[in-house]
């Protein structure tokens, strides 16, 4: 069994901090489950643009209030706490908060804490020494 707080995350090596967003994984693939964990908090008055290309994501928002566009269909949703999307089409989709927002995300495939967003705002693939993982990176490309 895993027993883990986010108070324990905070300023250690499982928490990321990024222009518009902070995020801590609870769980991520080194504990050798099939999926991550994260609790993401994202700055009010903020937009951030994501495309999870190789993974799966589905987002649970617990805090705040902002809206959700899916680029694909042009689509915006709000989002407020009690909504979930799954971007299980890898959607491209911009996150805006009207107030901090603060949400929790799982990702199939787990991620490793070493991603950074790809010039075209996707993940890689990653094993857990941070190398890409060549043969699917390259066909799903
Ligand atoms: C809300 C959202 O999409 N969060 C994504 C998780 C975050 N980018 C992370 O932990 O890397």
């Amino acid at each position: 069994m895993i027993v883990r707080t986010l108070e324990e995350t905070r300023g250690s090596e499982r928490e990321t901090v990024a222009p518009t967003w902070t995020s801590r994984r609870l769980l991520l693939r080194r504990d050798g489950l099939r999926f991550s964990l994260h609790d993401t908090t994202i700055r009010a008055g903020t937009e951030t643009t994501m495309w999870y290309r190789h993974h799966v994501e589905a987002v649970y928002c617990i805090e705040g209030t902002g809206e959700l566009q899916d680029l694909e269909s042009g689509r915006t949703l709000p989002l407020e706490p009690g909504t979930l999307y799954a971007l299980d089409g890898h959607e491209r989709h911009i996150v805006r908060a009207h107030t901090g927002l603060r949400m929790i995300c799982v990702f199939d495939p787990p991620c490793t804490g070493q991603e950074v967003h790809q010039e075209d705002g996707s993940y890689p693939l990653l094993q857990d020494e941070g190398a890409t993982q060549g043969r699917r990176a390259e066909e799903e490309s």
